[in-house]
């Protein structure tokens, strides 16, 4: 089969340099050393990444099945008036967390179809199912950001679906703060700005002659963003902090080989790796704005929806991080929001007709009110988004 072909070895990240459970590196998190919990969090992980890929081969005949059905489009008039279609709306990452809420969200509004973009298709089947979205309101699509091939199969499926392109949100991320050593993707990348930036900056290129087509009212790409790339802010300044330097190692591929993993050519990190991550994609956002906004009428957007202390994100940080991390961030900084709440904000940024500025990185207040916050020197640099944009261009094949 030909799509099982091209998935099926695309669908593997490799461990360059990783080295079992010797790869994780102690982490402190409010002073308190806490290396014990290491092994057993490595071990997890790896028997999920077996798993997730046994159920990956389970899931191809389905996805590609699923993915053909289109959602019912509403022309229908009322009374002699036109009422506006479904608009459709691609989430990658939908299947837990902030993607998950916002599907959810999006769904119960009964406005959209969601085509839930994700590398477990079982998993968020079930998802979907656990929060009750209506069954017609979905489509779950398969797609593996550790790999360029996913990629373009992903938009390959998408077009032979036939529905239209109306918004699509670059929600998924991982984040690997206790690795000693890095990890890569597919293509050779370092796998948390493989996936976060790189996998998102080739989907949302190939997807921009898609939402270009787009007949809907408001056309949106939507880049999820975070307060920890911001080093103008408190949360912005827990160390270690964001910073590309001069993109040595991203213009020599991320590789760790004869280059580093890390952006600015610096030792690999693993929490900084995260950040600059979302530093690319707060500037990929600007430069999207800057080079298409005028020409095509589509707005681009990032945000920081609030910290989401329960999500699947601190999955491979320490039993007690994971513990102390929400009362902390409720009781102390005041910065949690629920994953509910979190939900209604990215879904806002998706269909809010109020939200359709383009070039904008919006935050809320503690009235839950949106407003356009500003970004960091670093996450608003034109000069630099210009080469993180070029860079990336030639390491994903669009250059
Ligand atoms: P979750 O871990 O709950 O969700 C991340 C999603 O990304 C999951 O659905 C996961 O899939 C998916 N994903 C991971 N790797 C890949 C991949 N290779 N291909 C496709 N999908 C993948 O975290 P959050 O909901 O917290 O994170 C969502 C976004 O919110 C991220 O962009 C994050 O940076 C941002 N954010 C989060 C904050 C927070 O406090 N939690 C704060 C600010 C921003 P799977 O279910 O299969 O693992
Ligand atoms: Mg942070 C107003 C203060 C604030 C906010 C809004 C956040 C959000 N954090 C704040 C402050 C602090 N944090 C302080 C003072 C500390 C030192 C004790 C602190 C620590 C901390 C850690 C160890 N915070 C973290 C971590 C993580 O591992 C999380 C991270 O950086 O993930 C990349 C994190 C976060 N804090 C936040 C948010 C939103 C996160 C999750 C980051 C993200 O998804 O971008």
């Amino acid at each position: 089969m030909a799509l099982q072909a091209s998935f099926l070895p695309s669908a593997l990240s490799v461990h360059k340099e990783g080295k079992s459970s010797s790869g994780v590196k102690d982490t402190a998190f409010l002073g308190i050393s806490l290396s014990d919990h290491h092994k057993s969090d490595f071990t997890s992980a790896s028997l999920r990444t077996k798993r997730s890929f046994e159920q990956k081969k389970l899931s191809i005949t389905r996805a590609e099945t699923t993915a053909v059905a289109s959602p019912s489009i509403n022309r229908a008039t009322t009374e002699g008036k036109k009422t506006l279609r479904k608009g459709t709306v691609i989430i990658t990452g939908a299947s837990s967390g902030l993607g998950l809420a916002t599907a959810k969200a999006l769904s119960d509004t009964g406005k959209w179809h969601i085509v839930m973009a994700c590398r477990d298709f079982l998993k968020a089947e079930r998802a979907a199912k656990s929060v009750g979205m209506a069954k017609d309101s979905y489509t779950v699509m398969h797609l593996d950001l550790a790999s360029l091939d996913s990629v373009r199969q992903f938009v390959h499926n998408f077009r032979r679906s036939d529905m239209p392109l109306d918004v699509l949100v670059c929600n998924a991320a991982v984040y690997f703060p206790t690795a000693r050593e890095p990890t890569f993707t597919a293509d050779g990348f370092e796998l948390s700005v493989g996936i976060n930036h790189l996998g998102h900056f080739l989907l949302a290129r190939l997807l921009l002659d898609d939402l270009n087509k787009s007949d809907y009212p408001s056309k949106r790409l939507v880049i999820v963003g975070s307060i920890t790339g911001n080093t103008n802010t408190l949360a912005g300044n827990v160390p270690p902090k964001a910073n590309l330097g001069d993109l040595r190692g991203l213009a020599g591929g991320l590789t760790g080989l004869n280059g580093s993993a890390m952006i600015d050519g610096d030792h690999f990190d693993g929490a900084k790796a995260y950040k600059d991550s979302k530093v690319c994609n707060m500037l990929m956002m600007q430069e999207f704005h800057r080079r298409y906004h005028e020409e095509t009428g589509i707005s681009f957007t990032s945000l920081y929806p609030g910290c989401i202390a329960t999500t699947g994100l601190f999955r491979e940080h320490i039993p007690l991080f994971r513990l102390l991390f929400p009362p902390f961030q409720k009781f102390i900084t005041k910065g949690f929001v629920s994953e509910a709440e979190s939900g209604k904000r990215l879904a806002q940024v998706v269909s809010d007709p109020s939200l359709t500025k383009s070039g904008v990185y919006w935050s809320w207040n503690k009235d839950s009110a949106s407003f356009e916050n500003q970004l960091s020197e670093e996450a608003s640099d034109a000069e630099k988004a210009r080469k993180v944009w070029e860079m990336s261009e030639k390491l994903v094949g669009l250059a």
